[in-house]
């Protein structure tokens, strides 16, 4: 009994470990704690920084000392957007869970909007698994949290998704001051669940 227990521990602590791995893993500074190093941008999202001060919130940041104020408006080019692709490739068999958190500042008239998207990179395009514009008239000043999923369920669904890269999108959607931090893509719960099972397995296996 003793020993069932031990391996019960070791299996959740293997589950995550896994987890915090894939974490590490899967964005690069997701936190902004060394400005846009990781992501790549386009031109018109030339004013996106991580140094401003201009901004007073009770909690400045998410995570860390940086987060990126998604500024500034391109009125020839239009707005800007930033990316980063990840190497990791979509299957059937995992879903992932990004999440991120946002706050809003209102800059003159201005409310702001912005556009996350959790999507799969074909080399040249990107294609939405899931996606959410936050913002809007209702300003608020407050950090809040946002999440993004897709399930290994949807990606079966859609084989057209298999295959490609896993990336993710800040896309300005309006003229706008709005601020973003603490991006953490990891991979589905569940899926981490059927890893742990796995382990059990091979762990059981093992003792026979
Ligand atoms: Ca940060």
């Amino acid at each position: 009994m003793l020993t069932r227990k031990l391996m019960t521990g070791a299996v959740a602590v293997l589950a995550m470990a896994a987890n915090g791995l894939c974490q590490a893993a899967m964005l690069t500074n997701g936190s902004f704690e060394t400005g846009m190093t990781g992501w790549q941008k386009t031109a018109q999202a030339y004013n996106w920084n991580a140094t401003d001060t201009a901004v007073c919130l009770a909690a400045p940041t998410v995570d860390g000392g940086t987060r990126v104020g998604v500024f500034g408006y391109d009125s020839t080019n239009g707005y800007g957007h930033a990316w980063q692709v990840t190497s990791a490739t979509v299957r059937a068999d995992q879903g992932y869970t990004l999440a991120f958190s946002v706050a809003q500042v209102k800059w003159g008239a201005n409310t702001g909007k912005l556009k996350v998207t959790l999507g799969c990179w074909n080399g040249s395009t990107e294609t939405a698994m899931d996606e959410l514009t936050v913002g809007g008239p209702t300003v608020k000043t407050q950090w809040a949290t946002y999440y993004l999923t897709v399930s290994a369920a949807e990606i079966a669904a859609h084989p057209a998704w298999i295959g490609q890269k896993v990336g993710v999108s800040i896309w300005q959607t309006e003229q706008s001051s709005m601020l973003i931090d603490a991006l953490t893509l990891v991979p589905e719960p569940a899926s981490l669940a059927l890893l742990a099972l796995g382990v059990a397995a091979l762990s059981r296996r093992r003792r026979a």
